[in-house]
């Protein structure tokens, strides 16, 4: 019978981010050397996620190991580890992490074009339970003739020049967005080292009936949002079945999930977090920009497009609904119709 055909199109991250500098005649390299960070700091931290439980790595700040030494937190590590590879590129001119307070201006980095924003592990929380977390970027790219200033990341989404995130579940998922481009997938291969593109132009289904969202907030969210998510628990889809609930309560994986079988991720500023409590820089704009372009939508809870929001300050929050282009509609209809008084 006919031989197996052998999958001899093996990509990898590395490969990939060469043949797009290469589609751009200008490119000097340097936002591949960035992305090369990247990738080094995700396997270096996919490596102590496998062994955080072995090594207790999982245990608070302040408990200390055999050699009696400060046993640091997973989330301390890693984000040492990111702004190490940061530095270390040579190309990153500010970092903006979730575990900094300020803005990491890296001086030595003469003539870095770039600054980026990133959550080293979200989810954190939800480690110690084994469940799946991840690391969540964006890339902006400093403004002309700018020697790289708060204000070069405190811009909207719409501006990003990449985003995406890696979920470091059974193996790391590393998912990858560059402006106006594709969606694509790539997973760690421990024994080479090497992320492989196993996901090409990941595209969000129209429609699925599954919802995602932290049901324990419901008694505060307003009533539009209520109304929308109680629709869902009445509805009956064309086979007459009701919605999928399924919330991990950790945004990457989620997120995946979503982006994989489609449906709505939320979590909606309500009474209680008016502003909502995911991160505009390095959570809800780097979705956002990987959800639009595998053509779902991204949206606040006013309704605007995710990407047009603008950070007030590099901490700052939002409300996010992102997920099947239809999904989101059905979010704006019940928001429409609750401005006019139903
Ligand atoms: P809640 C994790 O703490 C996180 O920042 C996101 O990863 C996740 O989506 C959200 O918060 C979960 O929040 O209130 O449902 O526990």
């Amino acid at each position: 019978e006919e031989m197996e055909k052998v999958n001899t199109h093996i990509v990898t991250l590395t490969r990939f981010l060469t043949e797009e500098q290469v589609k751009h005649k200008e490119a000097t390299g340097d936002f591949t050397l960035l992305c090369h960070a990247l990738q080094f700091s995700f396997k270096s931290i996919a490596y102590y996620i496998r062994r955080a439980t072995l090594v207790n790595l999982t245990g608070l700040a302040g408990s200390s190991n055999t050699t009696g030494d400060e046993q640091k937190k997973l989330d301390v590590i890693s984000n040492d580890l990111f702004i190490e590879a940061m530095r270390s590129s040579g190309k990153c001119a500010l970092l903006v992490s979730e575990e900094e307070e300020d803005v990491i201006f890296f001086k030595d980095s003469k003539n870095a074009r770039y600054a980026v924003a990133c959550d080293p592990i979200d989810g954190s929380s939800n480690l110690d339970a084994g469940v799946s977390v991840g690391t969540i970027f964006g890339i902006h790219k400093l403004a002309e003739g700018s020697m790289g200033t708060k204000e070069d990341i405190l811009k909207p989404g719409t501006e990003l020049l990449a985003a995406g995130f890696t979920m470091y579940g059974a193996s790391a998922q590393l998912v990858i967005t560059m402006k106006g481009g594709s969606v694509n997938g790539f997973t760690l291969d421990q024994a080479l080292g090497e992320f492989i593109l196993t996901h090409p132009d990941m595209r969000l289904p129209k429609k699925r009936a599954i919802y995602s969202v932290n049901e324990g907030n419901s008694l505060y969210w307003e009533d539009n949002v209520k109304n929308y998510f109680n629709s869902l628990k009445e509805a009956t889809t064309e086979n007459g079945k009701p919605y999928s609930a399924r919330y991990i309560g950790s945004m990457v994986a989620d997120a995946y999930r979503t982006l994989l079988y489609g449906g709505i991720f939320a979590y909606p500023a309500d009474k209680k977090s008016p502003k909502g409590k995911l991160r505009i820089l390095y959570e809800c704009a780097p979705m956002a920009m990987v959800f639009e372009n595998a053509g779902g939508q991204a949206l606040d809870s006013h309704m605007k497009r995710m990407l047009e929001v603008v950070p007030e300050h590099i901490h700052d929050r939002s409300g996010i609904f992102m997920g099947s282009y239809d999904e989101i509609e059905k979010v704006k209809a019940f928001h429409k119709l609750s401005a006019l008084g139903n």
